[in-house]
C-alpha cells in the first residue's frame, strides 16, 4: 500500500499497533538475541524490546536522512565533550507516542515492563549541567524538526558509579557497555584518521609556494557510532554521532615478529585510551595531555566528517558555513577553530583570509561557568607537543587579532596583554576561551544574570571589542523526559485538565492557572504529589534502608557537590534544627525529610568531606528517638539521570542556594519547578527568571545578591562577623566530634575553611537562609496556600522548556529552518 502524501505510513514490520509490536518483540528475541523464553534473561527481553523500538526509530531515521540529503539542508552541529543522555528506551516510547500500548503489550506477554526498563544501563557520558543540557538540546532540535548532528566522544567508561561506604564516596568504573548497546549503530565505513604530536616543516608545493606540512608523531582512527535521536511525535530522527578511538593497525606484525609482543599491542592500547574514560571533573579543569588529545580527537573527526557530508551532497567547501552552524558547548571543543583553519588552509589550500571568514561564520560559543578554575588554559609546551601545527595557527590568528586590537584601542598596551590568546604572565598558556571568542560570530551565556556577568566581568574586554557578538540564551529542559516520562501521574492529571499540547508547547501550562483556585483540583494535585512521595519513599527504603514519612516535607538538593552550590549551608541548617529540637523537645518544627544527592569530583577533597558530613549527620539524626521522626536526612547514592527522574516528581522544596553570581544558570531548578516543587533560592542564575515567571510570592528568596557578594568581598569579608549564637553551636557540635564518634579533627578542613575563609559566603547567608526556611515551614502548614503555589509554579514554567531555548538559538544564532520529514516505507527507498 502506498502512503498518502504527508500521511504517516507504517509498513508491516514497523507498525505502531500493539499486535505488530508484540510480533516484533518476539522476532527480535529469536533472531537478534537468539533466545527463547525458557532461556531468556530479563536483559534478553530488554534487548529484544529495545530492538523492536529501534526498528521504528530506524524507519524515521532513514526517512530523515533521505529528506536532508535530498534538500542539502542547513544543519546544526552541536559539538560537546559530554552528552548525558540518560536511558533511551522510555524516552523513545514517549516520543513515538506508544508508551501505553507497549506497556500493555509487554504485560500481555506475561512480562513486567518496569523490570525491563530498569535493565537499561544509562549512558552517563557527562558530568552534570553542561552534558545534560546537550541532551535536552538534541531532543528539542529533533522535536522542532531542525536538521542537526550531535558530535562527541563515545567514552567506554562514563561518569563513575558512586557508592557510599561508611559515609564516604567511593568511585566504581561505569561499565555501561558491558551488555552491549542496542541504541547505537557502528559506521566503520565513515572512520577517519586523526593525527597527533610530531612536528611541522616547510616545503614547496608544485607551484613553488612555501607551505607547511605537519609530520605527526602518531595517528588514531575515529570510528563513528550513531544513535538516532527522535523528535516528539513527528517523523524526525536526527543523529548523535560519537567517536571511538582505535588504532590504525591494531596489531603490529613486524614488531611481533621481532619478538616484542608488548610493543605490538602498545599502539592499540594507547589509541584506545583516547576514548576510554570521561574526565569526572566539572567546573574544575586541570591541563592534562590526555584531555586535550580527547578534545582534539573528536573535534577533528567531526569536522572531517562534515566535509565528507559536503562531498556527498556535492557542495563546495567554500560554503561550509552555509551548510553548517557549529555550536561549541563551552571551550572543550574550542580547538575546532584552529582545526577548521588547518583543514581549509593546509589540506584544501584556501587562502588564509577566506578560510578565516568561513571559520568565523561557522562557530558560535556558549560559556557555562564563571568559575576561574574552569577556564581552560593549556601550558604552551604541552599544547605544542600535542598539536604543533595548531600552535602555529593560533599564533597567526593571535597576531592578526592583536593588530585589530591595536588599531581599535590605540596605545592601550595592557588591553593587548589581557586579550591575547596566549597568557604570558609567568608560565605561558593557550587561553581556549579567547580562541573561542575570536573564532565565533556569537557568544552567549545561559541565563540573564550570567550573560550580564560575562559582558562586564569574565569576557569584558571581548564585549568592549565586539558588543554585537554577545547575547543571552536562558537554558531550558525537555518536558518530554522531565515531565511526560518521569511524572506519569502529573501527566495524566494535566491531560484531563488541559489536554496534552503542553508536551510540545510548554506555554500551554498557563491554562492551569485558574485551576489553582479550584478546591477539587487542588485536592487531586495533592494526591498526585503524595503518591509520588510514597513511591519515592519505597525507593529510599530499598536503596538506603531508611524509612521516610511521606507526610513530611520533602526538601531536596540534588546536583554536583561543589562549595559554590553550598550543600554545606543546607546541612548546617539541618544541624541547627536538630540542635533546636534537642535543646527544646517541644520546639514546634515542621517535620521534614532532607534529601541530598550528587557526585563529587574524585580529587575534590572538600566536596567529599561535605558528603561525609551529610552522611554523618544522617546517621545521628535518623537514629535519635529524641527528634521523634521530625527530621530525617537521606543521601541518595549515585545521583544520575535515572535517579533524577525518580526524585523531581516527589520533591516539594527545591534547594537552589548557590552563592549569587556563581551558578551560571542551573537546570535542575527548572525540573523541580515544572514538577510543582517550590524553590528556596538565591538571586542566582536562572533562579531569578524562575522567580520572575512564577511570581515573587511563589518563591522563597534569601541571601545576598551578586552585587552584594562582590561588595562584601571587596570590603574584605570576615566570616566571624556573621557568627550568630546558633551558628556557633552548630560549628561547635561538629568540632566536638558529635557526628564523628568523638573524632574532633575529621571535619576541621571544612569548619576551619568556613571560619577563616568562607570563599562562598556560607556564614554571610546563614541567618537569612534559616529565617527563610521558617517561612517555608509556615507556608507548608497552610495546605491550600502551598498547593496553590505549587500549581502556579507548574503553570508558569512554560519559559523553561528547551524548545524555547532552541527556538532562540535557531532564530538568533544558527538560522537553520526546520525541515519536516515524510515517513518512508521500505518500498519508497530504491536500491
Ligand atoms: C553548568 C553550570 O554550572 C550550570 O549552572 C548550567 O545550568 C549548566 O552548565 C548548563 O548551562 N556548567 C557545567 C560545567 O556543567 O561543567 O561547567
Amino acid at each position: 500500500m502506498k502512503p498518502v502524501e504527508n500521511e504517516p505510513y507504517e509498513d508491516e514490520r514497523t507498525a505502531l499497533t500493539k499486535e505488530a509490536f508484540k510480533r516484533a518483540f518476539l522476532d527480535n528475541l529469536f533472531y537478534v538475541q537468539g533466545k527463547f523464553p525458557a532461556l531468556a534473561t530479563q536483559n534478553d527481553y530488554y534487548q529484544a524490546l529495545a530492538c523492536a523500538v529501534r526498528d521504528r526509530l530506524l524507519q524515521r531515521w532513514i526517512s530523515t536522512a533521505a529528506a536532508y540529503t535530498k534538500q542539502g539542508s542547513r544543519t546544526v552541529a552541536y559539538f560537546s565533550a559530554e552528552f548525558l543522555m540518560g536511558p533511551h528506551l522510555g524516552n523513545n516510547l514517549i516520543n513515538l507516542g506508544i508508551y501505553a500500548q507497549v506497556r500493555e503489550a509487554i504485560a500481555e506477554l506475561g512480562l513486567d515492563f518496569d523490570t525491563l526498563l530498569r535493565q537499561e544501563e544509562e549512558p552517563g557520558l557527562g558530568n552534570g549541567g553542561l552534558g545534560r543540557l546537550a541532551a535536552c538540546f538534541i531532543d528539542s532540535l529533533a522535536t522542532l524538526e531542525i536538521p542537526s548532528l550531535g558530535y562527541g566522544i563515545r567514552y567506554e567508561f562514563g561518569i563513575f558509579h558512586q557508592e557510599i561506604v561508611d559515609g564516604w564516596q567511593m568511585e566504581r568504573t561505569d561499565k555501561w557497555l558491558r551488555f552491549g548497546n542496542p541504541w547505537e549503530i557502528l559506521r566503520p565505513e565513515w572512520a577517519v584518521e586523526v593525527r597527533l604530536g610530531g612536528h611541522t616543516e616547510q616545503y614547496r608545493d608544485e607551484h613553488e609556494r612555501l607551505r607547511i606540512r605537519w609530520v605527526p608523531g602518531k595517528v588514531v582512527v575515529g570510528v563513528p557510532y550513531d544513535t538516532p535521536i527522535l523528535g516528539y511525535r513527528n517523523n524526525t530522527a536526527n543523529t548523535l554521532r560519537l567517536w571511538k578511538a582505535e588504532a590504525p593497525e591494531s596489531f603490529d606484525f613486524s614488531t611481533f615478529n621481532r619478538g616484542d609482543y608488548g610493543g605490538a599491542v602498545r599502539q592499540k592500547v594507547w589509541s584506545e585510551t583516547l576514548s576510554k574514560v570521561l574526565y569526572p571533573n566539572d567546573e574544575q579543569i586541570q591541563g592534562k595531555t590526555l584531555r586535550l588529545e580527547q578534545q582534539y580527537f573528536f573535534v577533528s573527526a567531526s569536522l572531517q566528517d562534515m566535509m565528507r557530508i559536503m562531498r556527498v551532497q556535492k557542495l563546495p567547501l567554500e560554503r561550509f558555513h552555509e551548510k553548517f552552524a557549529v555550536q561549541l558547548n563551552d571551550t572543550h571543543p574550542a580547538i575546532a577553530v584552529a582545526e577548521l583553519m588547518r583543514l581549509l588552509v593546509d589540506e584544501h589550500v584556501l587562502p588564509w583570509e577566506q578560510a578565516w571568514d568561513i571559520t568565523c561564520k561557522t562557530f558560535s560559543y556558549t560559556n557555562h561557568t564563571l568559575l576561574p578554575e574552569a577556564l581552560e588554559c593549556w601550558p604552551l609546551e604541552l599544547f605544542k607537543s600535542v598539536l604543533p601545527r595548531h600552535l602555529d595557527i593560533i599564533y597567526e590568528i593571535n597576531a592578526r587579532f592583536l593588530d585589530e586590537v591595536r588599531i581599535r584601542f590605540y596605545g592601550d598596551e595592557s588591553r593587548l596583554v589581557r586579550l591575547s590568546l596566549i597568557d604570558e604572565n609567568g608560565e605561558r598558556y593557550v587561553r581556549m576561551a579567547h580562541l573561542a571568542c575570536v573564532g565565533s560570530h556569537t557568544i552567549n551565556g545561559v541565563a540573564e544574570l550570567h550573560s550580564e556577568l560575562l559582558k562586564h566581568d569574565v569576557l569584558k574586554d571581548f564585549y568592549e571589542m565586539w558588543p554585537h557578538k554577545f547575547s543571552n540564551k536562558t537554558n531550558g529542559v525537555t518536558p518530554r523526559r522531565w515531565m511526560a516520562l518521569s511524572n506519569p501521574r502529573l501527566t495524566n492529571l494535566l491531560g484531563d485538565a488541559i489536554g496534552d499540547a503542553w508536551i510540545k508547547n510548554l506555554d500551554e501550562l498557563i491554562e492551569l492557572e485558574p485551576l489553582a483556585d479550584d478546591a477539587a483540583f487542588r485536592q487531586r494535585w495533592r494526591e498526585i504529589k503524595h503518591a509520588n512521595k510514597v513511591e519515592f519513599a519505597a525507593f529510599v527504603k530499598e536503596r538506603n534502608g531508611i524509612a521516610i514519612d511521606p507526610q513530611s516535607l520533602f526538601d531536596v538538593q540534588v546536583k554536583r557537590i561543589h562549595e559554590y552550590k553550598r550543600q554545606h549551608l543546607n546541612i548546617l541548617h539541618v544541624i541547627a534544627l536538630y540542635h533546636r529540637l534537642r535543646s527544646d523537645p517541644n520546639a514546634d518544627i515542621q517535620p521534614r525529610t532532607f534529601i541530598f544527592g550528587g557526585k563529587a569530583a574524585p580529587a575534590y577533597h572538600l566536596a567529599k568531606l561535605i558528603i561525609k558530613l551529610i552522611n554523618s549527620v544522617a546517621d545521628v539524626v535518623n537514629r535519635d528517638p529524641a527528634v521523634n521522626d521530625r527530621l530525617k536526612v537521606v543521601f541518595l547514592p549515585n545521583f544520575n539521570v535515572t535517579n533524577g527522574q525518580r526524585v523531581y516528581p516527589a520533591a516539594e522544596l527545591s534547594e537552589q542556594i548557590s552563592t549569587a553570581g556563581k551558578e551560571a544558570s542551573g537546570t535542575g531548578n527548572m525540573k523541580f519547578s515544572m514538577n510543582g516543587a517550590l524553590t528556596i533560592g538565591t538571586m542566582d542564575g536562572a533562579n531569578i527568571e524562575i522567580r520572575q515567571e512564577v511570581g515573587a510570592e511563589n518563591f522563597f528568596l534569601f541571601g545576598l545578591t551578586a552585587e552584594q557578594v562582590a561588595q562584601t568581598k571587596a570590603r574584605g569579608y570576615r566570616p566571624l562577623d556573621h557568627m550568630t549564637p546558633e551558628l556557633q553551636e552548630v560549628i561547635s557540635l561538629i568540632n566536638s566530634g558529635f557526628f564523628s564518634r568523638g573524632d574532633t579533627e575529621l571535619f576541621r578542613a571544612l569548619t576551619d575553611g568556613l571560619l577563616w575563609h568562607d570563599p562562598y559566603l556560607v556564614f554571610a547567608d546563614f541567618e537569612s537562609y534559616s529565617e527563610c526556611q521558617l517561612q517555608v515551614s509556615k507556608a507548608y502548614r497552610d495546605v491550600d496556600r502551598w498547593t496553590r503555589m505549587s500549581i502556579l509554579n507548574t503553570a508558569r514554567s512554560g519559559k523553561f522548556s528547551s524548545d524555547r531555548t532552541i527556538r532562540e538559538y535557531g532564530a538568533d544564532i544558527w538560522r537553520a529552518p526546520s525541515v519536516p520529514v515524510r515517513l518512508l516505507s521500505q518500498q519508497d527507498v530504491k536500491v
